[in-house]
């Protein structure tokens, strides 16, 4: 069994021993032009050119969650695409989003600044009734996160594409209960996956139907949120303020505005980082399912596109 690794971003080295180890039959090399064919591949955001070339690929696996870079490229017809699902990104997803809205909630910011002045003062306690969590996404990483803002006991509101039901969840779906859903949200987290119909649906107008004070927590990709419209609804004060992690353009260009803003806070898309130990195992597993006959988690869907 041949195996190419052809990911940006990625130091091969590490990668290769770790997958040489869980699949000591195979031969694994990093991918180059004009190498001879494979059965699967370990890919981020590889080059159309390795798809041209490798049309009888059996599998793609993503070492990652969202597989955004790789649809909008012209993916072989029999090849599937394969996404991580979970290997150790939902806790850290968890703790990152719990991290962002108890900040903004108990206000630990304003402290910061008060102790750093040489203030000691006090803020009047809020209510965790008046901050609504609303989860967009209620996958394998929406769903963790909303056990863990539900330990914390904020109400927790979910919208996802088909109907669910979730212990503790007021769960929406699909576009009719789009707006009754962000009506009923004051802290909003993106979970969902880039696609078509979800590219830019953080918007002004989307974002004026959050209750007044609404909070904006994006871990998924830079662009659902339409940048523009962001500082606008900040400094009107319909918005307390956003805590992003991901962005249009990454690294974030030099002079965004986003910079500057002193309600905006940042993170360089590192919310739930891919642990290499983890994915080896669950893509190695993954294998072994395809070459037994058996079905497996996180194929890629072509017609949703996740
Ligand atoms: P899943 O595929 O498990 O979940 C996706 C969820 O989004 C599902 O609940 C799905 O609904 C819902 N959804 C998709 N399209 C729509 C739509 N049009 N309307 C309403 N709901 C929709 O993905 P994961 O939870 O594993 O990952 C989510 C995303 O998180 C990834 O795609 C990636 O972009 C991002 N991510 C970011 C990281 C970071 O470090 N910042 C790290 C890892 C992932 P349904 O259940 O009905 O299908
Ligand atoms: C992912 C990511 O999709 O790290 O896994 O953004």
């Amino acid at each position: 069994m041949k195996i190419y690794f052809c990911c940006t971003d990625f130091k091969a080295e590490p990668w290769l021993a770790a997958l040489r180890t869980a699949l000591p039959q195979a031969e694994i090399e990093v991918w180059a032009p004009g190498a001879g064919p494979a059965d699967y591949a370990v890919v981020w955001a590889p080059p159309q050119a390795f798809l041209d070339e490798q049309p009888q690929i059996k599998a793609l696996f993503n070492i990652g969650a969202g597989v955004d870079a790789l649809t909008q490229l012209k993916l072989p017809a029999t090849t599937k695409l394969v996404r991580l699902d979970d290997a150790g990104m939902s806790v850290q997803m968890a703790e990152y989003v719990v991290h962002a809205l108890i900040r903004h909630f108990r206000e630990f910011d304003i402290y910061a600044t008060d102790v750093a002045g040489g203030k000691w003062s006090f803020r009047k306690p809020r209510l965790r009734e008046d901050f609504p969590v609303g989860i967009m996404g209620l996958g394998v990483l929406g769903q963790r996160v909303a056990r863990a803002v539900q330990a914390f006991e904020f109400p927790v509101r979910g919208w996802s594409r088909a109907p669910k039901e979730l212990h503790g969840v007021r769960c929406y779906a699909g576009e009719a209960q789009f707006a009754e859903f962000l009506a009923e949200t004051k802290v909003l987290v993106c979970l969902l996956p880039l696609t078509e119909e979800t590219r830019g649906i953080m918007n002004r107008e989307t974002l004026s139907l959050l209750q007044p004070g609404g909070y904006v927590i994006n871990v998924a990709r830079g662009a659902h949120l339409v940048e523009e419209d962001l500082i606008p609804l900040i400094d009107s004060g319909h918005l307390a303020g956003a805590a992003l992690d991901v962005f249009r353009q990454e690294p974030l260009p030099a002079g965004h505005p986003f910079w500057r803003h002193p309600k905006i806070t940042m993170t360089p898309h590192t919310a739930a980082r891919t642990l290499r130990d983890e994915s080896v195992a669950q893509i190695a597993s993954k294998i072994a399912r395809l070459a037994r006959g058996e079905s497996i988690a996180g194929i890629v869907d072509p017609s949703k596109g996740y």
